[in-house]
């Protein structure tokens, strides 16, 4: 017996005898997958078991059934076993009928008389590659004649990219050191070419039909789910599974998984990953429910961070200037004090919100309540001041972990997460030893948690809070309570938190991605930045710059890009700092590219120099990328490469509607990248005319190639580009704020004349450029005459300095 779901997109049909199942998508530029299989292996008195199949029952409900967050959904539940242990297993498959999508969930009831230990609930197996058992019919997926895969990493440090076929996964070569941190010990890592792993959620897909899949999970509230692909030119295999952790199942109890999903992708879509992150969002109810009505039309700016009043924080952190190369951290409470005056007195030109104290102030990581010598007087009175100083007081603190040798691992042994050995867990090697973990499963480590965030947020006065290291919550061990898995102790150990700083603004970081939806505010997408464009690690020279974890502008930049689609849907994406001053080891080209970058995937704007000794050209930089634009970009070329070249933004406001476009050279050597409209998806038929941000270059273009100067290594071509009609007046760009046009506050183009209202946080100065018909005859700003030269065809420039806000009257 076989039988169908269908909707719009796909037709999904379950296969009885044999147990398995096919995808067949209507575009079929959309890989399909025929002989899925699925499993569940679980421990029982101490011997492995592996489910597979067992007299499978199917009840269909194609019914349309009401309310789900994803709209209406049509069902069919797969019942399995019992097996001869007593297992059952049920598979609940869901398609809602207006989205391409498809949903299932397991479900795991233990009838036996034992509990049982689970180890994987494999929700799809599916390729060429199953050669495991005999498979009747074989599995296959795609055709995917040009196959790759985009490989999202477990937590916020961890590498996100796209590989193809002859290419190895990016995997540490440090591993004793890096492991600990950046990995999910359920993923395997690995080294052969051609094979791949994710975390969460994975692309596979075509770079010739430029369709994919989203396979991956909508939520990671119980379980951290897995992927690996092989890929071979028309032979690819993907597995996905969620890990049991080997958690306990007593007799009599049914544990549920997250719902897994596989969701078409178009490579070229303006938001290919739109409905998998937006799912995943809803699921988590940061975004309504879709309806018949919003089903139609998705409202795309509907969601918790996109609402119109959502601020995208800015701000100073302590971390970047006082920090050694040892990662340990230099801070003085005079540093804190000169840094508030400095930004103080850059008031109100520099509008930064937030003033944020990372690591340096305690006595010892996991020792919130002592201080550093540093620090005679703790934090409380810090907050104070940044407070009347009229900023947000921020606070770093790493609730999870613990440093060796800290008063709280000496006094609670009982709270430590230990392993098989009942040694404490290896937390990393971390402030020159091994850190540890607290088992959150006990009461007495979660309470620590709670009075730690409570009294920073409600005693000591701090509102934002950059909680770090939380992958420590989710390390392998044998928690005291053994029912939960690694995902339900980090999620529990974020939900009191979250119930600790309720009205704080939470910053996660070091952190698995999943679990954390939904309970903070923002989140670190990437590895920490630091002064150098590649990772350094205690001398190793050009053997740590295949680490795309550790500390560097250029690991940092990676993952902003890669997982720029997440911002603003999950939370606020945080890139890490822009620093400024490039010292000893960057170059002024970095930087720049550093804050376009930033600047153009839109998540917070944090500063990390020393403010009290920043010369005026660099402090222009952190000028003109605030406000941040705070939106999500185009990652043109993404699913092509793994150093994305192109980026494009598409802005409008009242002086009408036009591109930001980057081009990046990663090269180590200066480059001449081709430009032309096409590459960026521009009108071919349409004249632009553009202005490079950083040079003040300008280009007209009108659909041919153009050929411009060489970029120069690790460094942008930051152009805004307008559409320009003939006889028509047009904002054409200014060195006032990266967008090149945001800082227009009004313009109204009448006969012969243009009034236009500028806008800037404090004493603006500077130079804008308008295309005018005709030169001007009159000019003015503020009612003064306003001096303008001929730039270029048609082209003219004015300089402009004012205080704020200032109206400009133009007649020709
Ligand atoms: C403070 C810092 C900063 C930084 C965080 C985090 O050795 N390590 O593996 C390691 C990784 C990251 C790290 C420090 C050490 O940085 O991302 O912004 O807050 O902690 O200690």
């Amino acid at each position: 017996m076989d039988a169908i779901l269908e909707n719009s997109w796909l037709q999904f049909s379950i296969h009885l005898d044999n147990l398995y199942w096919s995808l067949n998508w209507r575009n079929d530029r959309i890989p399909g997958l025929r002989g899925v299989r699925m499993g569940v292996d679980y421990r029982l008195d101490g011997r492995k078991w592996n489910i597979r199949a067992g007299s499978p029952v199917l009840d269909l409900n194609t019914a349309t059934l009401p309310a789900s967050p994803h709209g209406p959904l049509k069902q069919a539940r797969l019942s399995l076993g019992p097996d001869a242990n007593g297992i059952r297993w049920a598979v609940t498959f869901s398609l809602p009928t207006n989205l391409p999508m498809l949903l299932w969930q397991f479900t795991l009831e233990n009838e036996a008389q034992s509990p049982i230990y689970v180890d994987r609930l494999s929700v799809l197996e599916a390729g060429a590659g199953l050669k495991d058992s005999h498979l009747d019919p074989p599995s296959a997926i795609g055709p995917l004649s040009s196959p790759a895969f985009f490989s999202n990493g477990w937590q916020s440090w961890s590498y996100a990219g796209v590989y193809g076929p002859g290419e190895r996964f990016m995997s540490t070569r440090l591993p004793f050191f890096r492991s600990p941190t950046d990995v999910n010990a359920g993923t395997p890592q690995p080294k052969e070419r051609g094979r791949f792993s994710s975390d969460f959620f994975a692309v596979l897909g075509d770079r010739e039909s430029r369709g994919a899949l989203v396979a991956g999970f909508l939520s990671q509230r119980q379980h951290f789910g897995s992927l690996e692909a092989v890929l071979n030119p028309n032979d690819a295999t993907l597995r996905m599974w969620a890990n049991g952790d080997g958690a306990r199942l007593d007799p009599g109890e049914k544990l549920e998984s997250d719902s897994a999903c596989l969701c078409s992708l178009e490579v070229d879509s303006p938001d290919p990953f739109g409905y998998f992150v937006e799912a995943v969002a809803r699921e988590h109810g940061l975004m309504p429910p879709l309806t018949e009505l919003t089903a139609q039309a998705p409202a795309r700016s509907q969601g918790r961070f996109s609402e119109p009043g959502f601020e995208i924080p800015t701000g100073w952190c302590s971390w970047y200037q006082y920090s050694s190369e040892d990662y340990t951290g230099e801070l003085s409470e005079r540093d804190v004090l000169k840094n508030l005056a400095a930004l103080r007195a850059l008031q109100p030109g520099l509008p930064l919100r937030t003033f944020q104290i990372d690591d340096g102030f305690e006595a010892k990581v996991g020792d919130w309540f002592a201080f550093h010598p540093a620090f005679p007087r703790g934090v409380a009175p810090l907050a104070e001041e940044i407070q009347a100083s009229g900023f947000t007081p921020g606070l770093w603190l790493a609730p999870f972990i613990l440093q060796a040798g800290s008063q709280t691992a000496r006094q609670h042994p009982d709270w430590l997460l230990r392993g098989r050995l009942g040694r404490p867990v290896n937390a990393g090697f971390l402030w020159n030893n091994f850190a540890t973990a607290l088992d959150l499963t006990h009461p007495g480590a979660l309470e620590y948690v709670e009075k730690t965030v409570h009294t920073a947020v409600h005693d000591w006065g701090y509102r934002y809070l950059k909680l770090d290291f939380l992958y420590a919550a989710a390390l392998p061990g044998r928690p005291r309570d053994p029912r939960l898995t690694r995902a339900q102790i980090l999620r529990r150990g974020l939900e009191v938190i979250r119930a600790a700083g309720e009205e704080a603004f939470l910053l996660g970081c070091g952190c698995p991605l999943g679990p954390a939806i939904g309970l903070v505010e923002a989140m670190r997408i990437g590895a920490d930045t630091s002064r150098r464009w590649f990772p350094y690690f205690r001398g190793l020279g050009s053997y740590v710059h295949q680490e795309w974890s550790l500390p560097s502008v250029r690991n940092a930049l990676n993952n902003a890009i890669y997982r720029a689609p997440l911002h603003r849907r999950w939370w606020i994406n945080d890139p890490d700092c822009l620093l400024l001053n490039p010292g000893e080891h960057l170059s002024l080209e970095e930087v720049r590219l550093s804050a376009s970058l930033i600047a153009m995937t839109g998540g917070s704007l944090f500063l990390s120099d020393d403010l009290s000794a920043l010369p005026p050209s660099l402090l222009q930089i952190a000028e003109v990328v605030t406000p941040p634009i705070g939106l999500r970009p185009q990652i043109l070329d993404w699913f092509d490469t793994n150093q994305p070249q192109h980026l494009r933004l598409d802005l409008e406001n009242a002086s009408g509607s036009w591109h930001l476009l980057a081009q990046i050279n990663w090269a180590d050597v200066p480059q001449e990248l081709p430009f032309c409209q096409q590459i960026f998806g521009l009108e071919a038929g349409q004249r632009y005319q553009a202005r490079e941000f950083w040079s003040g270059s300008d280009y007209s273009l009108d659909g041919e190639r153009v050929s411009l100067p060489p970029i120069p290594p690790h460094g942008v071509r930051l152009l805004s580009a307008r559409p320009i009609q003939p006889g028509v007046p047009a904002y054409l760009g200014s060195n006032l704020h990266i967008s090149q046009g945001l800082e227009v506050a009004g313009w109204e183009a009448g006969d012969r004349r243009l009034t236009l209202a500028l806008q800037r946080p404090g004493q603006a100065r500077g130079e804008i450029f308008l295309r005018l018909p005709e030169a001007p005859r009159v000019a003015t700003i503020a009612g003064r005459e306003l001096d303008w030269q001929a730039a270029g065809k048609e082209s003219y420039r004015f300089r402009v300095e004012f205080e704020r806000e200032a109206e400009i009257q133009i007649e020709w």
